[in-house]
């Protein structure tokens, strides 16, 4: 037993995850808290996701915060700089920005004597008793590796590093990449380039989806009666979570079947030209890498200004893309759309544990997080949107939700003086890794498609149960089983 005290938070990173912290932490009387931000703003992945196009393939009413919902949004998938209106307005609402520090990355946790001392880049110390990292997935852009590269005369810039203050009008662009970002961006651009090629090295499922206004009448109903929004989250909840969730983490299941008829008959009613049409047809099965969902990629590449190159690349020249049959693609601005690093997680912070353990050690093969929350030797270090969590698809927002309720419950362990920490044990994580490899070899993600939900090993780094399993693992932490609380 310890004796029962107030808890300092410590919250990294002021995105989605980072706001709902603060929101939750005083909510649940937990006051004495600091964000540190690395940014000049809030917002995360919709602060730094801003090319052309840029939308939640989420439902907007699903993706968003269960206690803020909200009546304006304008499409079914809205847009990205509507959610960072959004997440702006929430944090407005709720002063969160009283305690966020910006312009303050975090450069080193260490574990001393039973709290956790940080320090920033600008030499800021500062310590607490938990750090929520809400660090995000989606974050350190992954560049190509492609001979001459930095050759290139023209503009490049990679999705997430956008130039907003970038004309594309009468320009000659090319894209890298097939995934959701360059799905995104070529059908919105398509219309004002003198041109746009498409280098694709692996050809995508698109699942279609009508993407309706919302009317004026449906919003003036939603302000009225919050009933109503509460309602279609539920609904919508149901529909996405559920019946997807169910579908992607059984191979052979009825709903996988059905989402591949979808992207089939879009692939063979929306692509005209035969040709054309087999250059776009996938060699692995639909919703192997993540499912990208588009109404307007088709319509897009089919644009008389738009060309599907899928010869490989050979190298860049200063006056464009090289690809092995000969030909130079001649281009103004070259747009990595090539994702990201999605092991990084909190590093670059190097976080050093209990007895001098460090993460990259802890990691040093692959990272690790029991239900995606809390790893061995980092006591009172909790993640939202940590490793192996349920990613494809789903509302970050939810996700991050219930995994703040879970933490909230490990908290008040402290808080109570039951412990004086609480970490996973590593038998409860090796246990936990090996029933979730062994599952995930079950999901569609495991039949054969190369992606960035694959480890080195192949094997998927996301939750390969269905999203009620997760919310119903979560619903309680198993103290007796899984954690060690001293
Ligand atoms: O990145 P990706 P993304 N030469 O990793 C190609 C979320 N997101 O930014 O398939 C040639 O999916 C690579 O080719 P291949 C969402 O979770 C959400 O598009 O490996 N090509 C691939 O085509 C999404 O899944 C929204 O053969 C190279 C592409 O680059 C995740 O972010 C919107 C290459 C990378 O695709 C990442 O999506 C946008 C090379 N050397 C993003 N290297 C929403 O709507 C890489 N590629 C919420």
């Amino acid at each position: 037993m310890s004796t029962p005290r107030d808890l300092r938070v410590i919250v990294i990173g002021a995105g989605m995850a980072g706001i709902l912290s603060v929101i939750r932490l005083r909510e649940i009387g937990l006051p004495d808290l600091t964000v540190y931000e690395k940014a000049d703003r809030l917002g995360g992945t919709w602060r730094e996701n801003r090319y052309p196009g840029v939308a939640c393939d989420v439902p907007s009413h699903l993706y968003s915060y269960t206690f803020a919902p909200n009546p304006e949004w304008t499409h079914r998938f809205s847009p990205g700089p509507e959610i960072q209106e959004y997440l702006e307005t929430v944090a407005t609402e709720y002063d969160v920005e009283r305690d966020v520090r910006y312009g303050e990355e975090v450069t080193e946790l260490s574990w001393m004597e039973g709290r956790w001392h940080l320090r920033t880049a600008s030499g800021i110390i500062d310590e607490a008793d938990v750090v929520i990292a809400a660090t995000g997935v989606l974050h350190h852009p992954s560049y190509p590796v492609i001979d001459g590269l930095d050759d290139f005369a023209g503009i490049t810039m990679h999705t997430a590093r956008w130039d907003d203050g970038l004309s594309l009008a009468g320009r000659r662009v090319g894209i890298i990449g097939t995934g959701s970002s360059a799905i995104q961006t070529l059908p919105t651009i398509v219309d004002e380039v003198a041109s746009v090629s498409l280098f694709q090295r692996t050809a995508q499922w698109v699942m279609p989806a009508d993407n309706p206004a919302y009317t004026e009448d449906e919003k003036a109903a939603f302000r009225d009666d919050p009933g109503l929004l509460h309602t279609l989250h539920e609904e919508i909840s149901e529909l996405f979570s559920n019946g997807f969730s169910n579908a992607v983490v059984d191979a052979d299941s009825e709903g996988m079947r059905m989402i591949e008829a979808a992207c089939l008959a879009n692939l063979e009613d929306s692509v005209a030209d035969p040709e054309l049409r087999e250059r776009l047809r996938p060699d692995y099965r639909a919703g192997c890498k993540r499912l990208v969902i588009s109404p307007t990629f088709y319509d897009g590449i089919q644009h008389p200004n738009a060309e599907l190159v899928t010869e490989d690349i050979e190298r860049i020249e200063p006056g464009g893309v090289r690809t092995a049959d000969g030909r130079l693609h001649e281009l103004d601005v070259l747009v990595l759309a090539t994702g990201f690093r999605v092991d990084r997680f909190l590093r670059p912070i190097e976080v050093i544990g209990v007895d001098g353990l460090t993460l990259d050690e802890a990691w040093a093969k692959r990272p690790n997080a029991y239900l995606s929350i809390s790893t061995p030797g980092f006591p009172n270090l909790f993640m939202l949107n940590g490793p192996n969590g349920p990613v494809g698809n789903f509302s970050l927002i939810e996700v991050a939700e219930v995994q703040f309720n879970y933490i909230s419950q490990l908290m008040d362990l402290l808080r109570d003086g039951r412990a004086g920490s609480v970490c996973v044990t590593g038998s409860a994580t090796e246990e936990f890794e090996e029933e979730r490899t062994i599952q995930a070899g079950n999901t569609v993600w495991a039949t054969g498609c190369n992606s960035w939900y694959l480890d080195d090993r192949g094997v998927p780094m996301a939750w390969p149960w269905n999203f009620q399993e997760y919310r119903d693992r979560l619903a309680r932490p198993d103290l007796a089983l899984d954690l060690l609380a001293d």
